[in-house]
């Protein structure tokens, strides 16, 4: 992370079904509105290969109305930050509709924009920061080691992270290829590492940073509207065409 602000990309995952324990609690309060989980990411063009989203388990989230029509939910902290970035209709002002647990929202189905599974589920993650982007991250396993050493702890112990093993069961697709670790860096680098659960937080850090650069650097592209393109050209174009879509809006902190 350098100096000056952070350039996300918000990328908007529509609600399909909620969980059970979600359902109950927002009766009569959304107004009709459609709602999206709005994940942060520094990796557009990775979208293609969107397997699930990730909350935290200990996060509390807010529905806040965007407008007539939207819902998203996000922490709190970033619906104030997305405000005075135009992102609601009303500039300063936040309307939560609703306060959600992250642990309740698990379960849920999503739309994944741009993605090789269209609908995919709602997961948790031991380390979802309260503190950084909106909270929700989408998970993308080829190419975040974060991301698949923590879809395999969900695959391997369903039954404690109190999931349905259908839910975590998209497996991770090719989405760019690099000279160093082949078509998808991310189970390529948690095996090299010894990376054994999504608690090896150091090498994950060191894993995340390999992945990051060679993929910027020498990546090129191997699926969608930019396939053949090196990563570096086709990420702000992928951006670019998930906004121009709707499906995304630009987001900074
Ligand atoms: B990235 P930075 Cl494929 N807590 O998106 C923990 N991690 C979070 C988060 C939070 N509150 N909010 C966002 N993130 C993740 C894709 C991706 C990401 C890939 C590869 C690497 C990668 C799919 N997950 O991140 O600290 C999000 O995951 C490594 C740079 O602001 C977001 O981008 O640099 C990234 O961390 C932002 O982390």
């Amino acid at each position: 992370e350098g100096i000056g602000p952070q350039e996300y990309t918000a990328v908007k995952m529509q609600v399909v079904e909620w969980s059970p324990a979600v359902r109950e609690a927002l009766e009569g309060k959304l107004g009709g509105r459609n709602v999206y989980l709005v994940a942060a990411t520094l990796r557009p063009e990775t979208m293609y290969g969107q397997t699930n989203c990730f909350v935290g388990t200990a996060i509390k989230y807010g529905v806040f109305s965007a407008n007539d029509k939207e819902a998203y939910i996000c922490t709190q902290r970033a619906a104030r930050n997305m405000t005075f970035q135009g992102t609601f209709d009303v500039r300063g002002q936040v309307n939560q509709l609703a306060e959600l647990e992250g642990t309740a929202i698990v379960g849920t189905k999503i739309k994944a924009p741009f993605s090789v599974y269209p609908e995919v589920y709602v997961l948790p993650m031991d380390n979802v920061l309260p503190t950084k982007g909106t909270g929700v991250v989408t998970s993308v396993p080829s190419d975040s080691p974060d991301d698949y050493a923590t879809l395999m702890d969900l695959r391997k112990k369903a039954e404690y992270y109190k999931i349905d093993p259908s839910w975590a069961a998209f497996d991770p697709v090719p989405v760019l290829s690099t000279p160093a670790y082949g078509d998808m860096s991310a189970p390529a680098l948690v095996k090299q590492l010894k990376i054994a659960s999504q608690k090896d937080v150091k090498q994950l850090a060191e894993a995340k940073e390999l992945a990051y650069k060679e993929g910027f650097y020498n990546g090129t592209m191997l699926v969608g509207e930019f396939k053949g393109e090196p990563v570096q050209e086709a990420k702000n174009k992928v951006r670019a065409s998930m906004i121009k879509n709707g499906v995304a809006f630009a987001y900074a902190e």
